[in-house]
């Protein structure tokens, strides 16, 4: 009898907790990432990026396009699983297209995620004593919603703008010194509910803004003529699905009839080129675009708040990695009538956000910087009349991309803090 192949000891531990780990996401029908992973894409030209999209016509590879490209310069980055490793690195090197391993095995890192969630998890007994350098689930963050509410009900209220498709309220927080239907701010975060630092960054933000009035004269100033809109959680159903089921779910949890595929991409299905170049019309692509404009309730709430609202003058959606600044559009290569504007505004944000990490932002238009996009929210938001609208990519480069480690949490919010009190303090002295 042939000796058994996997027999050294200093592995059998491993093996154990791997295979325990694999027990324990199929009792909880988890999906895994055992064995996958994510690789850097180095297309040298044109004719290389149009290889690597017939990759992504091949549906059976089951990939997962963390950082598109549509031109050489930036890399492409995707998530490949381990079935499919082979197919797609023999694909890669028989066309010369030059290739890295970012990430070698993907569930290490969402293992180690939930290690260390589970090990800072602290009740949230008051927003001093909320951890915030660490990740939190769903009903974590709605308490700590009410927790900060109940701390300065002078300064902030929860408000209910709609309910995501499968019933969970989505709230937004107003932060307000008075006035009636004062000129506002919104910023969201965790439209895409992988990008899990944006949410992790708009808790901190809550916070900031609180202990600030009052003590930081710019912020004071510009709470003192603007209301500020924070939705924390804009795609709950996606969020809770990242925290029980799949790690990596991007879009809303929608049926799509005729179709077994779950979800619409969000930042595809506003009113802005709606249907053009830049999104999917297939339900199960990952920039599905919904079958109409506001499909999705999550988007329709924000276009139905923005309206009645009437005097929102900044919009600043906040989405995870590639750090980057971005301004419309992204659906036409025709630039914004406030192209120079926006893009002098973006400079001196990015310096300021410099200024604190060194960490480096490239800025420009969606489609200029990354790829043609549409029915995006930012697009929809300028031509709605919102001068400064705004699309932030936070940390990091690709490094761990959407698992980005909690330690960055905090470093990553308070260097974005810098860039969103550039936009609020242009828009409290550029009024129009
Ligand atoms: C940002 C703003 C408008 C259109 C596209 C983007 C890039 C964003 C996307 O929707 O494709 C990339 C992404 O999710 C990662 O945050
Ligand atoms: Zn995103």
């Amino acid at each position: 009898m042939p000796p058994s192949p996997c027999v050294h000891p200093a592995q059998l531990k491993m093996r154990g907790l791997l295979v325990f780990a694999a027990l324990l996401a199929a009792a909880f029908s988890t999906e895994t990432f055992v064995g996958n992973q994510v690789l850097r894409i180095f297309a040298a030209n044109e004719a290389d990026v149009e290889k690597v999209k017939e990759l992504e016509e091949v549906e059976n590879l089951q990939l997962d396009f963390w950082r598109r490209s549509a031109s050489p310069e930036t890399p492409i980055d995707v998530r490949v699983p381990f079935a499919s490793l082979q197919a797609v690195k023999i694909f890669l090197e028989s066309n010369c297209i030059r290739y890295a391993i970012t990430i070698e095995d993907l569930q290490t890192l969402v293992d180690e995620e939930q290690r260390q969630m589970v090990q800072h998890y602290s009740f949230p007994r008051s927003v001093e004593t909320f951890n915030y350098a660490t990740y939190h689930n769903l009903d974590e963050i709605y308490d700590f919603m009410d927790l900060l509410v109940a701390a300065n009900p002078n300064l902030v209220s929860k408000i209910q703008i709609g309910n995501s498709y499968e019933g969970r309220p989505l709230y937004v927080l107003k932060f307000s010194t008075g006035g009636a239907k004062r000129p506002a701010i919104w910023i969201d975060t965790g439209i895409h509910s992988r990008e899990w630092v944006t949410q992790a960054s708009g808790v901190w933000f809550a916070k900031k803004i609180l202990d600030s009035y009052g003590k930081d004269p710019s912020l004071t100033s510009i709470l003192d003529s603007l209301d500020i809109f924070l939705e924390i959680v804009t795609n709950p159903d996606g969020f809770a699905f990242t925290q029980t089921k799949n790690r990596m779910w991007r879009k809303t949890r929608s049926i799509n009839a005729g179709s077994t595929c779950i979800g619409v991409d969000p930042n595809r299905n506003w009113d802005a080129g709606f249907g053009g170049a830049g999104a999917s019309g297939n339900p199960c692509s990952e920039t599905y675009r919904g079958p109409y404009a506001n499909s999705e309730r999550e988007v329709k709430a924000i276009v139905d708040f923005v309206k009645s609202h009437g005097n929102i003058k900044a919009f600043i959606s906040i989405h995870s990695y590639s750090q980057l600044l971005l301004y419309p559009y992204g659906y036409t290569t025709a630039r914004a009538a406030d192209y120079q504007e926006l893009d002098n505004i973006a400079k001196a944000a990015v310096t300021a956000l410099a200024s604190l990490n060194g960490t480096k932002y490239k800025y420009g238009s969606i489609i200029t910087t990354i790829y043609q996009a549409s029915g995006g929210t930012i697009d929809w938001t300028y031509n709605q009349g919102i001068k400064y609208s705004f699309t932030f990519e936070l940390r990091d480069t690709g490094r761990y991309g959407f698992l980005l480690p909690a330690s960055q949490i905090i470093p990553t919010a308070e260097e974005t803090w810098l860039a969103l009190m550039t936009i609020m303090e242009y828009t409290r002295d550029h009024p129009y």
